[in-house]
């Protein structure tokens, strides 16, 4: 169905079009669901918009994991605020791409069947306490820096899904950093912790931004379309620049010999991640893809029932009232 919708579709994208759609996108303007939109548009706002609500969903699992095991209550607090807002953030992002004439079910289904994919980021484990510190600081410092450019996205529904999103990403990063600030500057045993978890996440948070600009095949249509509006590049050293001089105040290392400050370009210099173990991950082969896919197809066949059940009601109510008219 999703096919035939977009096969359809293609056939009115005529150059006059495509150029009057430009020139709105180019002076500014916000395209609407009811707007035309050329079918390459959409469809790219499906993948780009259902990756990340999918990345939000799936990014609950790892963090799920500690709620149980949180060293105070004040922590398992936060963690579980931070945790449902994740949830939250799904959801906006689902209705988002709804509006593009895709299903929720659609959606999800090709998530099950491999056919869309979800950050790389969560396909690795989270081994200790310390790693809730760095999820948060790391994971949703790199989700900041790359959303919030996304406010200004051309598709209206999706920048203002946006807007709530980065403001309680950026409770999300704080209680990170604050975790990592308590294990940096408690016992040696938890600053070792603290630095395992930084030594762990640092290449694969870098990974997030995506595939460097020559090895990016979406970014230049998606820039011109205003879907993207900086480069993975840019965003990454964006994220380098500013995460370093944290890092330094926590007194943690990055596990980065060759890091550095560069002068002359006031940025600093740093070793891109292992682009092989990137695209690994990305195809279903990094550690955690196997357990990560199963959790989300029992949890969607466990809930067959509810679904089942609304269904049934709704053609009920349906029922009910045509027989009354
Ligand atoms: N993981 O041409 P490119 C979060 C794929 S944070 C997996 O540069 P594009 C959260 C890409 O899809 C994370 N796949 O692509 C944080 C493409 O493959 P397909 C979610 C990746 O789309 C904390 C191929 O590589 N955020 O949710 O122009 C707690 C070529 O790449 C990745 C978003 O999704 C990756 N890291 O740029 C809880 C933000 N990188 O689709 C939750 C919105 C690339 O052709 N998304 N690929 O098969 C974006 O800004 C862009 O989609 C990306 C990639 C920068 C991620």
């Amino acid at each position: 169905m999703y096919a035939q919708m977009v096969t359809s579709e293609a056939t009115k994208d005529s150059p006059e079009k495509l150029a009057a759609f430009q020139a709105r996108i180019d002076a500014g303007e916000q395209i609407e669901p009811k707007d035309w939109m050329p079918e390459g548009y959409r469809k790219t706002l499906i993948r780009q918009i259902g990756q990340h609500a999918h990345s939000e969903i799936v990014g609950q699992l790892p963090e799920g994991n500690w709620i149980t095991r949180a060293p105070t209550l004040e922590r398992k607090a936060n963690l579980l605020a931070k945790v449902q807002d994740e949830a939250g953030h799904g959801l906006y992002l689902y209705c988002a791409a709804e509006t593009l004439g895709v299903t929720r079910d659609e959606l999800t289904r090709m998530l099950l069947d491999g056919r869309m994919k979800y950050s790389s980021i969560f396909n690795y484990p989270t081994l200790t306490w310390a790693d809730m510190g760095a999820v948060g600081w790391l994971v949703d410092g790199a989700a900041i820096m790359n959303q919030v450019p996304l406010q200004r996205t051309s598709y209206g529904p999706y920048a203002r899904a946006m807007v709530r999103i980065c403001k309680e990403e950026s409770f999300h990063q704080r209680q990170g950093f604050h975790i990592m600030m308590a294990m940096a500057g408690g016992s040696s045993d938890q600053r070792r912790m603290a630095q395992d978890a930084l030594n762990r996440f640092w290449f694969p948070a870098l990974m997030m931004f995506g595939p460097s600009d020559k090895d990016s095949v979406h970014s230049a249509q998606s820039m011109a379309w205003k879907i993207k509006m900086n480069t993975n590049d840019e965003l990454r050293q964006k994220f380098v620049d500013e995460t370093v001089p944290q890092a330094e105040y926590l007194g943690l290392t990055i596990p980065d010999p060759d890091l550095a400050w560069n002068e002359e370009e006031g940025h600093y210099s740093f070793t891109e991640p292992d682009w092989s173990e990137f695209f690994e991950v990305i195809a279903g082969n990094g550690p955690c893809n196997v357990d990560r896919i199963t959790a989300r197809r029992t949890a969607w066949d466990d809930g067959a029932w509810v679904r089942d059940a609304l269904m049934a009601h709704a053609e009920k109510s349906a029922a009910r009232k045509m027989a009354a008219e």
